[in-house]
């Protein structure tokens, strides 16, 4: 490009940006700075930043400091916040088709977490349009593991433990093992070990190591059970006053997230695992019987659910299987 060529350039992404007022999001998130998915949205909202010459600028409201979690997506649905990151299962209650990622055993790595991805992305884009949401992207936290204080054989050692548990299958899954659940946030976690409301979790490797496990418990035990998802979804009203360029610009920069935030997460499980080893847990292999155990519980689950799901949820786990 010429020295002109370029100026003339330079002047129509100012103009077709500079046209409306310049814009500023705030986007709450239910997890802290230190966390893969905190960085992977910041990284974000410099890309839209970048990519629009300023016309459109996101700041991001970390560890549950603008809206708590179980706040933010009624808070992008109200318009209260145009933007928001939220725990995706949590909508599990609404309908079971939001909280298939964390059915145990369902999808336990990475392949399988992508194509149920793919089997509920459709499903769910139509059912958050009767919210008037509309998802950007969706990152996978690492397989979830097992924190514990003693070692784990088998399910029966899981009996009577205080659990922290971040949603409703969560919670189940712990009842049906015998344990006894607490909803804990993932920024309370050292609090709720350290006064004895809890003294196990099931987590990934980045939450164990952002929450400094090895205060508080002595095992890890990778039973990778299943490969839950944080969504960002945006307000549609609001996504739809943004000028056509803007627009573009939002969505590039939300599939680009989406990549690196897959990437990172792959990343994360062993570096994670790594510095809780090196902070002197015990990083145990599940036993035989532990995981069939555990997977026992998986197939009652699944079962339930079955039995009483919505049509969506059903249609979303025919595709899976038939994938
Ligand atoms: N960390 C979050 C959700 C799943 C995960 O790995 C948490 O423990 O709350």
């Amino acid at each position: 490009m010429n020295k002109i060529t370029g100026l003339i350039a330079g002047a129509a992404v100012a103009f077709s940006f500079g046209a409306a007022q310049a814009e500023n999001w705030d986007m709450p998130t239910p997890y802290s700075d230190a966390v893969f998915h905190t960085k992977n949205i910041i990284e974000f909202a410099k890309d839209v930043e970048n990519a629009t010459d300023g016309a459109l600028t996101i700041t991001v409201h970390s560890a549950g400091s603008l809206f708590k979690h179980a706040d933010i997506k009624n808070a992008v649905r109200s318009r209260q916040v145009p933007i928001g990151e939220f725990f995706l299962s949590r909508l599990a209650n609404e309908n079971a088709a939001f909280g298939l990622d964390s059915l145990p055993f369902l999808a336990a790595s990475y392949d399988e977490a992508e194509k149920l991805w793919a089997a509920q992305k459709p499903v769910i884009t139509e059912l958050l349009a009767e919210q008037n949401l509309m998802p950007l992207f969706a990152v996978p936290w690492p397989a979830q593991g097992l924190y514990t204080k003693n070692e784990i054989k088998t399910v029966d050692d899981l009996s009577g433990l205080k659990f922290r548990a971040y949603n409703a299958a969560l919670e189940e899954f712990a009842t049906l093992a015998g344990a006894a659940p607490t909803q804990v946030e993932a920024p309370d976690i050292p609090q709720a070990f350290a006064t004895g409301q809890v003294e196990a979790m099931i987590t990934s490797p980045s939450t164990g190591a952002s929450s400094k496990a090895w205060d508080f418990v002595s095992y890890y035990t990778p039973i990778n059970a299943w490969v839950p998802k944080n969504i960002v979804v945006v307000n549609k009203q609001m996504f739809d006053k943004l000028s056509p360029e803007v627009q573009a610009a939002v969505l590039a920069a939300a599939a680009t997230a989406e990549k690196r935030g897959w990437d990172m997460s792959k990343a994360e499980a062993a570096a994670k695992t790594a510095i809780m080893a090196e902070n002197g847990m015990n990083i145990v292999e599940p036993s035989p019987e532990l995981i069939a155990g555990l997977k026992d519980i998986g197939a009652t689950m699944l079962a339930e659910l079955e039995a009483k799901a919505s049509p969506e949820a059903l249609e979303i786990i025919k595709i899976y299987k038939a994938n």
